[in-house]
């Protein structure tokens, strides 16, 4: 079918509270383990493209790609712009046919982010396009930090009520403590959900999860066991996760687990086929690898059968 907004999507994950995977592509590959993971669970999905996809593929192949399997597909796509810096990024991809946007502004000023945001929203709304914003900074919290280094960094609940109410975004992600990449805990997972409990009484909207990356072991062992090296990696692990969206996560962006689980493939591939020249046949096995890390994942998620 032809591809809706996020916000279709996630309204009736935030009714239901579940939470729909978005997941990250730069290329046809990904894209297609994705779709595949999704036809078997029968789950919603958001394609995720960031600007570094954009510059590596171009805003209408990613589109043309997305548009052409969600056209023979049954199931609810949507095609979403990953922290869009800055109007001309959100205007090239509408302009592609993205149906929907993040502008993250968040490294501003509240009443910066907020102007910026506002005029987003302004383009979007009558476009049918939804728009998602971001509220603090997406860094680890240690152990050790102070309530007041906590509330430089975290989202503050009251704000977001009033950056909602006054920007008219769809969805928000509020920072609770994840980064982005393999490395986002030195110690045990550590979120703040008190927070996260209270941006979801004041706002009611649906909260998106940054840096939600699982580094699942399944994946980093094989990584490992075929020479690669993780460094320790550490991601949230999946009852952190289930927690989260107990408490009104939504949206849980993945990336970096497609990319170990696609590498570590390619990873044994190399290893155990040393003659092979058909790129395929590295390929082939590493989409299927990626399909089963983010089955896996939306079950996790409970937007299995939700299609
Ligand atoms: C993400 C992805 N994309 O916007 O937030 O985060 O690095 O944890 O996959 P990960
Ligand atoms: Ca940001
Ligand atoms: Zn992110």
């Amino acid at each position: 079918m032809p591809l809706v907004s996020a916000k279709e999507i996630l309204d009736d994950a935030n009714k239901k509270n579940y939470a729909v995977g978005a997941f990250n592509i730069n290329d046809m590959e990904f894209l297609k383990a994705i779709f595949s993971a999704a036809e078997s669970e029968k789950a919603p999905i958001i394609i995720a493209a960031s600007e570094g996809a954009i510059k590596y593929a171009g805003a209408e192949m990613l589109y043309a790609m997305t548009k052409t399997m969600a056209d023979k597909s049954k199931i609810p796509v949507a095609l979403h712009l990953d922290h869009g810096s800055n109007l001309n990024s959100v205007l090239i991809a509408i302009k592609a046919g993205f149906t929907s946007v993040m502008i993250d502004a968040s490294h501003y000023l509240f009443e910066e982010n907020l102007k910026i945001t506002k005029q987003v929203v302004n383009i979007c709304k009558p476009l049918g396009i939804s728009v998602e914003a971001e509220l603090g900074r997406l860094k680890g919290i240690e152990d050790n930090v102070s309530v007041a280094d906590r509330d430089a960094v975290l989202i503050n609940p009251a704000e977001a009520k009033d950056f909602v109410e006054s920007s008219g975004i769809d969805f928000l992600a509020p920072a609770i403590g994840t980064s982005h990449g393999a490395f986002k805990f030195k110690g045990e997972a550590k979120l703040d959900f008190e927070r996260l409990k209270k941006v979801k009484e004041l706002t009611h909207i649906p909260l998106v999860l940054h840096g939600a990356s699982s580094v699942p072991e399944r994946a980093s062992k094989k990584f490992e066991e075929f020479g690669g090296d993780l460094k320790g990696a550490k991601g949230v692990p999946f009852d952190v996760l289930k927690e989260a969206i107990k408490y009104g996560i939504n949206k849980v962006n993945t990336d970096t687990d497609l990319r170990i689980a696609f590498l570590a493939k390619v990873r044994e591939s190399f290893a155990t086929d040393k003659s092979q020249i058909d790129p395929r046949k590295i390929f082939g096995p590493a989409m299927e690898y990626v399909t089963d890390v983010i089955k896996e994942r939306m079950k996790i998620l409970g937007c299995s059968g939700k299609a």
